[in-house]
């Protein structure tokens, strides 16, 4: 009875985040894959559908969200992943650091620090949780960074200094991951290396292009191989692919666990 679906509880939508997003793709790949054909994709940005989640968990209400690991979200509420039996959302991935080429050349301290950021999950989401708590991401950077000094000084050992006055320009988009990654390759770029560092807040498309152009000097929210695969694709060759920095990201629908569903089949009844 139509009454009785999860559809119908939660108004065949599933709250989406920004357009550009790898997620959105692999969200409409689902709905194609599941042959969801009633249902909606809500675009609006990782902001709102963090708020949406929120209000519906207070709640005790039903909601599908399009969500993603490393996230703050899944430490605040109790939530799961529904099971994705058609691979819709891909494996595990990692999250690249690219440089925009002749940077090597033109600020290889800088560089060099870039080429050395690594970093794992838990880590990522401690910084998301300051902030989460109310810092400010630079504080929740800086916290970090302070923290951390066995790992940030890995990443600057043998890292000459920047010469006085020199600037280095980050691009990224206002995902709470790459808030957070971005704050803190800006913190240690500032206080250990001695960079003056603009962070550009951007769309997805305008970061890659950034790159491409040679307008920005790095960034690092490449998801890889699926999330991001169409500009990587599309800027080969014009961009310098410094490697992971993080592993063991994860891509999919999420849900509260007091929604009584598993899989994205489930959406289907
Ligand atoms: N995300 C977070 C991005 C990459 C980082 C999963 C929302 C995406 O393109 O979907």
């Amino acid at each position: 009875k139509k009454g009785d679906t999860v559809g119908s509880q939660v108004n065949y939508t599933i709250v989406g985040i920004d357009p550009g997003a790898g997620l959105m793709k692999a969200t409409n790949k689902a709905i194609q894959d599941y042959q969801l054909n009633d249902w909606n994709l809500l675009e609006g940005s990782g902001t709102a559908m963090t708020a949406a989640l929120d209000k519906a968990y207070k709640a005790n209400q039903p909601i599908i969200v399009t969500g993603w690991t490393p996230h703050w979200m899944f430490t605040k509420y109790d939530l799961k992943y529904l099971d994705d039996p058609k691979n819709s959302f891909g494996g595990s991935e990692e999250i690249h650091t690219m440089t925009r080429l002749g940077l090597k050349s033109d600020q290889p301290s800088a560089y060099q620090f870039l080429d050395k950021f690594n970093w794992t999950p838990t880590d990522m989401e401690q910084v998301m949780a300051g902030i989460q708590e109310g810092k400010k991401p630079e504080e929740a950077a800086a916290a970090w960074v302070n923290d951390n000094p066995d790992k940030v000084n890995a990443w600057i050992e043998g890292v000459p200094k920047a010469p006085a006055g020199q600037k280095l320009k980050l691009a990224y988009v206002a995902w709470d991951s790459e808030i957070a990654s971005t704050n803190v390759v800006r913190a240690v770029l500032t206080s250990k290396l001695g960079y003056q560092v603009d962070m550009l807040q951007v769309e997805i498309g305008p970061m890659w292009a950034g790159i491409a152009g040679g307008d920005v000097d790095a960034m690092v929210a490449a998801w890889l191989p699926t999330t991001s695969k169409d500009f990587y694709d599309k800027y080969k060759g014009k961009f310098d692919d410094l490697g992971a920095n993080l592993s063991g990201t994860k891509l999919g629908l999420v849900v509260p666990k007091y929604m009584n569903i598993n899989s994205i089949e489930d959406l289907k009844k």
